[in-house]
């Protein structure tokens, strides 16, 4: 008898499967699998019998996306979560305050594992204008990303600046696989509880704090809200960019990287000097143009970041 599941968790050689019935069940892997796949959360599995109420990996399906940092000295990657649908990103009105900075940060790492994102302004009681959250949404979404308006202590707030708030997000979210990013404080366990119909509690806090090793950076395991599933990861909240190359950065800045070709000089650094700079030129007066002066900016700042992490470092 064989049985499709989802890995939901795993403790070295050990899994626990969620099956396509709602059952957690046990399992162990065929030593092939083990080798050549590096079974992780999020993957989906065939099960076969093994008696005892325990169950073989038999196959992995291919997957739809991976989360994972790289590891540039290893020339390798280290992958986290297997089969995410979107990144969702919480920001919030105050405490702490909205940094746009962090969320082209965040979109880096969106970008980087090819899904889209999300952007939820919670805490939405709470606001008095404290950023412009329009400009805010509106600077992000010709990159594709849907946001959202909301408070994580009232489900029925109605948005007052933007199209969705949470109805809409509880709809988006639906039979999704979801990784949460955003910092300490944002609201973040709040809003699952509530997304989640008030029974999920997320236990990880925000062990991503501890340390930088590898266990804390890679520690992930899938959380069944109800109509969503969650990939539990405090470690890849971390801001660190350390294992994204200066090329990487730009790849991951789709934007700035297609204006940056009208530049005279294709090694141009688009600094206030920089001879024949595209961006130099942009009336800073234009509405538009305050969209991709402040993404370039974000480029510049993470791009310099990078370039001085040696390469021990990383
Ligand atoms: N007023 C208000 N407070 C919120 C909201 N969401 C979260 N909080 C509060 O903000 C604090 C941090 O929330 P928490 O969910 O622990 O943040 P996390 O660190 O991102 O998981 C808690 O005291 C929450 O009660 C919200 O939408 N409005
Ligand atoms: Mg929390
Ligand atoms: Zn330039």
């Amino acid at each position: 008898m064989t049985l499709k599941a989802r890995i939901f968790s795993s403790n070295s050689r050990h899994f626990d499967c969620l099956t396509e019935s709602g059952d957690i069940v046990q399992a162990t892997s065929l030593a092939k699998i083990l080798k050549k796949d590096h079974l992780v959360v999020g993957d989906r599995v065939t099960l076969a019998a093994g008696g005892d109420e325990q169950w073989t990996i038999m196959e992995v399906a291919p997957r739809s996306s991976e989360i994972f940092r790289n590891i540039p000295r290893e020339h390798t990657k280290k992958i986290i979560a297997a089969n995410v649908d979107a990144v969702m990103i919480v920001v919030c009105a105050s405490q702490p305050t909205y940094k746009r900075g962090l969320v082209d940060r965040y979109l880096v790492r969106a970008h980087q594992w090819g899904l889209p994102a999300l952007l939820i302004f919670n805490k939405m009681d709470l606001y008095e204008g404290e950023f412009d959250i329009k400009f805010e949404a509106e600077r992000v979404s010709h990159l594709g990303v849907t946001c959202f308006e909301v408070s994580a202590e009232d489900s029925k707030y109605k948005p007052r600046f933007l199209k969705s708030g949470f109805k809409e997000l509880h709809k988006q979210l639906k039979n999704n696989t979801v990784i949460l990013l955003g910092q300490s404080g944002v609201g973040k366990s709040r809003l699952i509880t509530e997304l989640s119909g008030g029974d999920i509690e997320l236990i990880s806090g925000d062990l991503g704090k501890i340390g930088k090793g590898m266990h804390t950076t890679t520690w992930a395991e899938l959380v069944d809200c109800r109509e969503f599933t969650l990939v539990d990861s405090p470690g890849v909240r971390s801001m660190s960019l350390a294992d994204v190359s200066e090329e990487e950065v730009l790849a991951c800045f789709p934007d700035v990287a297609q204006l940056s070709v009208k530049c005279k000089f294709s090694n141009c650094t688009h600094e206030e000097n920089s001879k024949g700079c595209y961006f130099n030129g942009l009336k800073k007066e234009d509405h538009e143009n305050l969209v991709v002066l402040s993404r370039l900016e974000s480029y510049k700042r993470i791009r310099d970041e990078v370039s001085l992490i040696p390469e021990w470092e990383r």
